[in-house]
This record gives structure tokens, C-alpha cells and sequence, in this order.
């Protein structure tokens, strides 16, 4: 049974963030929605990830959560969290997928993976063995407090130091339980960070009532972020071409962008769709 995470200690949590996502792949950052707005924030991506949901419960998942629902637009430039992003990935970061996710009771353990654009079961990935750099930052909000029982992210510490990951087919086996795992778990309003690199999985839910979250990712303004967009070139080319189950990100319409707060919209300009 995984056991539950420590925190980073705060005393100067840009240089303690940084040294733990160094040694450990992750880590989580305390109290970056406010308690007595996390609520709200909750209620409305719970809502619409329950409507729009491109997964059967369980398992509630919404790609491109912008779109539909912008709830968390107002948090997603916390300075705290964006002096991290600032020193990894320098100026003009922007975030590279946004997704709605819901983790409901009796949802099982899912496939140790890495995350895009190290997940080696996708068609466009940066294939194994792959160079130690951090280019995409997962950040996973917690909307109620994730727990051991309702099923906080199973992350494996070290796995970021590998230049592989599990895939299908291969040694290393995406329904195998890997030694040394734990759970990210914190409490509504605290956001879990970890390097794409980090292998992880979704969690089984003992528990009565769901999980609720919203995954963030940041990433350097020069990586390619065009395979998560269907209809382009690069799309067509690395990902459909290839019959590629790679994730994807909706835009997010420009009547919907031009209303978000100034932080956000340096972050998401540019999945915009222009004509909507
Ligand atoms: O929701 C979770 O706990 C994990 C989600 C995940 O593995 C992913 O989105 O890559």
C-alpha cells in the first residue's frame, strides 16, 4: 500500500521546490487557492466535468477544460507557482494542456506512465533513452483534499532520473506496481508538481465520494505543442497519420479567451481560436 507524501518545507519554497522536483520528481505547494474559495472552484469544474466528461464515470475527464468552464483561470498565475515556472523554464512559459479530471469511487489503479512528451506509448514523444532535461511541469490542483483513500496520483520517487519509461509491450510494464511508490495527497487548494518525467498512475478509490481535480501542465514557450492540436500540420502528420491515441487539447474560443483574467491569458494565448 503506497503511503502518504511529505510537503515541502516552506522556508524558501522556490529554492525548496526546486531542490525537491530535483530529487524526488515531485512535490506539493500548500494553500495556492484559498481555502474559502476552493469551494466554488470545486462545485463548478465538478459540474462540468460530469456533463462534458469524454470518459465513462468513474472516470470524469475533460481535455481542454478552458473551453467549458473557467473557474480556475483566475489561479492558474500564482506567483509562487509561476517563481517555479519562471526558473525552470525562463520567461514566456505557457501552459501546454489544462484538463478537468474527477476520480470517482471504485476507480481502479490505471497504467504507470510518464507523461507527455516522455510518454513513450505516444506517437509523438521524445523517444527512450531520452536526454535528462524538464520540459513539461505537471501541476495537479486538488479541488477536495486528496487523500491515500480516494485516490491521490501514485508517483514513483527517482523515476524522473531514468531516461525511459514503461510502455506496452515492453520490459517495463505499465500495470506492474513499481517498488518505492507513494501518493500525492494534500488538501483542497494545494497544487501537487511534478516533472513529466515522474512515473505515475491513477489510483484506486476506496473511498464514498470523489476526487476532483484539474491538471495543469507548464512548458518553455519553444517546445512543440502542436501534436496536442488536431487539425494541424504536425497533428496530421506525427500523430493521425500514425493511428496515434496521443492526448489532445480543444482551443479556447476568443470570446471566452478575451474575458480572462490578464494572468491566464499570457499563459493560454496562444491555443486560441481565433474564429470562435
Ligand atoms: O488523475 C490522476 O491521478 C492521474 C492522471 C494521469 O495520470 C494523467 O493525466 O497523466
Amino acid at each position: 500500500m503506497p503511503s502518504a507524501l511529505s510537503t515541502c518545507v516552506e522556508h524558501d519554497e522556490v529554492a525548496d521546490t526546486l531542490a525537491t522536483l530535483k530529487s524526488d520528481g515531485f512535490c506539493v505547494m500548500k494553500g495556492v487557492i484559498p481555502a474559502d474559495e476552493v469551494g466554488a472552484v470545486r462545485d463548478s469544474v465538478e459540474k462540468t466535468v460530469r456533463k462534458h466528461t469524454m470518459l465513462p464515470l468513474p472516470k470524469g475527464f475533460v481535455t481542454g477544460l478552458l473551453r467549458l468552464d473557467q473557474s480556475i483561470a483566475p489561479y492558474l498565475a500564482n506567483p509562487r507557482l509561476m517563481a517555479v515556472v519562471d526558473r525552470l523554464f525562463g520567461e514566456n512559459a505557457r501552459i501546454s494542456m489544462l484538463s478537468g479530471a474527477l476520480n470517482g469511487p471504485g476507480i481502479k489503479r490505471g497504467d504507470v506512465h510518464a507523461d507527455w512528451p516522455f510518454n513513450q506509448n505516444s506517437k509523438a514523444r521524445i523517444r527512450a533513452p531520452y536526454p535528462d532535461v524538464l520540459v513539461n511541469l505537471v501541476t495537479m490542483w486538488m479541488l477536495t483534499d486528496y487523500t491515500v483513500e480516494n485516490g491521490g496520483t501514485i508517483v514513483i520517487p527517482g523515476s524522473h532520473k531514468l531516461n525511459y519509461a514503461p510502455k506496452h509491450g515492453s520490459q517495463y510494464d505499465p500495470k506492474a506496481a513499481y517498488e518505492g511508490e507513494v501518493q500525492l495527497v494534500g488538501k483542497a487548494g494545494d497544487v501537487g508538481l511534478f516533472d513529466a518525467r515522474t512515473w505515475h498512475a491513477i489510483a484506486p478509490s476506496t473511498a464514498s465520494t470523489p476526487r476532483v481535480g484539474v491538471i495543469v501542465r507548464y512548458a518553455p514557450w519553444w517546445l512543440n505543442l502542436q501534436t496536442l492540436h488536431p487539425g494541424t500540420r504536425d497533428y496530421k502528420q506525427i500523430v493521425e497519420a500514425n493511428q496515434g491515441g496521443d492526448s489532445t487539447v480543444e482551443p479556447v474560443p476568443l470570446s471566452i479567451f478575451k474575458n480572462l483574467p490578464e494572468g491566464a491569458k499570457t499563459l493560454v494565448y496562444h491555443m486560441v481560436d481565433e474564429n470562435s
